[in-house]
């Protein structure tokens, strides 16, 4: 056998096992292959490389492609592209029917008086589970906005504020589901950056592992991923480009043409449509339990609030969009 004949061999494989798989394999990748294969044959990677490139008419070919197998084989052996996003539902679990939704915290930004508030009337109303829907921290420390000294000194334990919070919400409704929302994300792609001038701090930088407490259950949804509860959708709101406007449960409706719950504008809104064949769809914007004046944004038409979802084992539910003020449930 000569060169070309292994090195025609291995590119069959490889298109064979593209095609079955829905995959490619770049030539590089092959040659490496190849190369370890027939070390006695290929004297390192660069020579079997060439090989392949010579068998696949890398060098330059004339002729025409005629037929769609053609392609089909040529597209076999370009490189992957880069999945940045791998988009995959959270699917809360049949055994839980009584979601307890917050949103919007912004530790160690966050009220008080309004969280235990809601968090009462979550046991008060016997929910099973605890849905945060993004922003349960605030990491002030990593925004690269002005920052005051006095405020920062707060957030040298707001590790230890969230690890504290999650293990409370967790012994009081059992299960707790922690979705990333944008300023959760703060932390994560602040070193993300660094990682890339300093290796060894790769791997270190997900929330998840900065809020992980001994005998921890929560689980943390990256801000990309919905979490399903029966039909109801949850998205933080960052997600969608641009900000919700001011009526943002119907506008995020009309993003999502299906049933939604979003935060992220700290504001209580319902909007309900009935569609063409009949089929009910709602949007619910819940409000936030941080500080209502910030010193970002001191003027504001914010709310505190909370939800309480109820769903049934088809997935249908019933929404409770609540509103706090002065320490009254509305
Ligand atoms: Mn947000």
């Amino acid at each position: 056998m000569t060169k070309s004949d292994y090195a025609r061999e291995i590119v069959q494989r490889y298109i064979d096992l593209a095609i079955q798989h829905k995959k490619s394999y770049g030539k590089r990748f092959i040659a490496t292959v190849l190369q370890s294969e027939h070390p006695e044959i290929f004297k390192d990677t660069e020579e079997a490389r060439s090989s392949i490139r010579y068998v696949t008419g890398a060098f330059g070919s004339r002729e025409i492609y005629k037929t769609n197998e053609q392609l089909t084989r040529d597209f076999a052996l370009l490189e992957q592209p880069a999945i940045e996003c791998e988009l995959k539902p959270y699917i809360v679990g049949k055994q839980y029917h009584k979601a307890f939704v917050i949103n919007d915290v912004h530790s160690r930004f966050h009220d008080r008086t309004a969280l235990e508030t809601a968090i009462n009337n979550g046991v008060k109303n016997k929910c099973d589970i605890c849905i945060i829907n993004g922003d349960l921290l605030d990491f002030y420390q990593f925004s690269r906005f002005d920052k005051n000294p006095n405020i920062l000194q707060y957030f040298y334990s707001e590790r230890e504020w969230a690890q504290d919070f999650l293990l409370l919400l967790q012994k009081t409704f059992g299960k707790v589901v922690f979705k990333k929302g944008n300023h959760d994300l703060r932390r994560e792609l602040l070193l993300q950056r660094k990682a890339m001038d300093m290796p060894e701090i790769q791997g270190l930088e997900n929330i998840a592992d900065y809020v992980f407490f001994d005998n921890s259950t929560v689980d943390v949804v990256e801000d990309y991923n919905l979490i399903e509860f029966g039909r109801l959708n949850f998205i933080h709101g960052h997600e969608y480009q641009g900000g919700g406007g001011i009526h943002v449960a119907y506008n995020r409706m009309t993003k999502a043409m299906d049933n939604v719950m979003s935060a992220h504008s700290h504001v209580t809104q319902n909007s309900l449509k009935k569609s063409l064949t009949g089929k009910y769809y709602g949007s619910w914007s819940v409000g936030c339990l941080c500080s209502l004046s910030p010193r970002y944004n001191p003027q504001n038409n914010w709310n505190h609030g909370f939800a309480i979802v109820e769903k049934d084992d088809n997935g249908d539910f019933e929404v409770q969009n609540k509103t706090i003020v002065n320490g009254k449930i509305f």
